[in-house]
């Protein structure tokens, strides 16, 4: 007994995490079918000890999936997305497309799992962003303990969450710079090797980017919609891990101790919190690992109930395929989703 599992997108960086999450976790799965666009056609994409051939989206049947997990970017979704659904798959879909529809559950599985229920309007459910993602996972438990007022968080955004070719231009860059080779820009706006980027996504009117705009909106809409959040976020010379600087004024008091203590038996955050040279998480340690990581847990003196902290993720995993996983098994745990006896 296993349900049929379709990833779109098999051959992007979050669809080769989605095939190796499904294959670590043993998701209980009768088949796996690795979807991309005919492009890909004749690749194939490993799922554990196995190496399966892509299959093409444009003409592949999604009757008789149960669930498909996509990213594939959002027109793929738009245009997908729906037909998957109607042709009876739940729909996990991890680009922005549907975050904001109210009739789509957005989802952490840490954070908001009651929202599941919500995704029998659409058959679709949506992946928030990675940086919303491990934010959410470190505040709710802090929100439940103390009333989370406001929020100011700066990012520390690795390339491979622009994507496959993001990632080649730091390391054709960081090349060229050693070689003395002329610098060639294409997928960021500024030069990303030995640099920082103050831009993610595209600009809006207030003068904010769109990934600002997505940490505000989806916190509201997931944790709780009276939170203040202002966000700034930043593209690192990272491959892989985001980082956050996360200043947090609650409503009650709540020391660092307390934080630190409710944190260490949160699901999904892993306190690495010593206070000396090295007693802290940086990206290249938290690749390829599941947890939400927190460090650097101290007051704000500044207000009167404050903290700041130092809060770390793989934005391939719990960003994206991992929580897309997440949500499969949750909509099991739950009982919403039966495999075929
Ligand atoms: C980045 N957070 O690091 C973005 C990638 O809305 O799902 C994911 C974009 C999204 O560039």
């Amino acid at each position: 007994m296993g349900f049929r599992v379709a990833v779109v997108g098999a051959t992007g960086n979050v669809g080769r995490e989605m095939m190796n999450i499904l294959a670590e976790r043993e998701f209980p799965a009768t088949e796996i079918i690795a979807i991309a666009s005919r492009k890909s056609i004749g690749q194939t994409v490993g799922y554990g000890d196995k190496e399966l051939k892509v299959v093409a989206l444009d003409t592949f049947d999604f009757k008789g999936v149960d669930i498909a997990l996509f990213s594939a970017g959002g027109s793929v979704s738009k245009e997908y997305g729906p037909k998957a659904a109607a042709a009876g798959a739940i729909v996990i879909d991890n680009s922005s497309h549907f975050r904001m529809d109210p009739d789509v559950p957005l989802v952490v599985p840490e954070v908001n799992p009651q929202a599941l229920a919500g995704y029998k309007k659409k058959n679709i459910i949506a992946n928030p962003n990675c940086s919303t993602a491990q934010m959410l996972v470190a505040l709710k438990p802090l929100h439940d303990a103390a009333k989370i007022k406001r929020v100011v968080v700066s990012t520390y955004q690795s390339v491979s969450g622009a994507g496959n070719e993001a990632m080649d231009e730091l390391f054709t860059q960081t090349r060229a710079i050693f070689v003395n080779d002329e610098i060639k820009r294409e997928k960021f706006s500024k030069q990303i090797a030995f640099n920082v980027i103050p831009h993610i996504d595209v600009f809006l009117e207030d003068g904010s980017t769109k990934e600002e705009w997505k940490m505000v909106a989806e916190t509201h809409k997931m944790l709780d919609p009276d939170i203040e959040v202002t966000a700034t976020c930043v593209r690192v010379p990272v491959f892989v891990g985001h980082s956050e600087s996360i200043n947090i004024e609650f409503e009650n008091p709540l020391t660092d101790t307390q934080a630190r203590n409710i944190l260490r038996e949160a699901p999904g955050c892993l306190v690495i919190d010593k206070r000396e040279d090295g007693g802290y998480i940086t990206p290249v340690e938290c690749v390829g690992d599941y947890a939400t990581f927190i460090s650097r847990i101290r007051k704000d003196p500044t207000v009167k109930n404050g903290l700041n902290m130092w809060v770390v993720s793989d934005n391939l995993r719990k960003g994206a395929a991992l929580n897309a996983v997440q949500i499969a098994e949750s909509l099991i745990n739950q009982g919403l989703l039966k495999a075929a006896a």
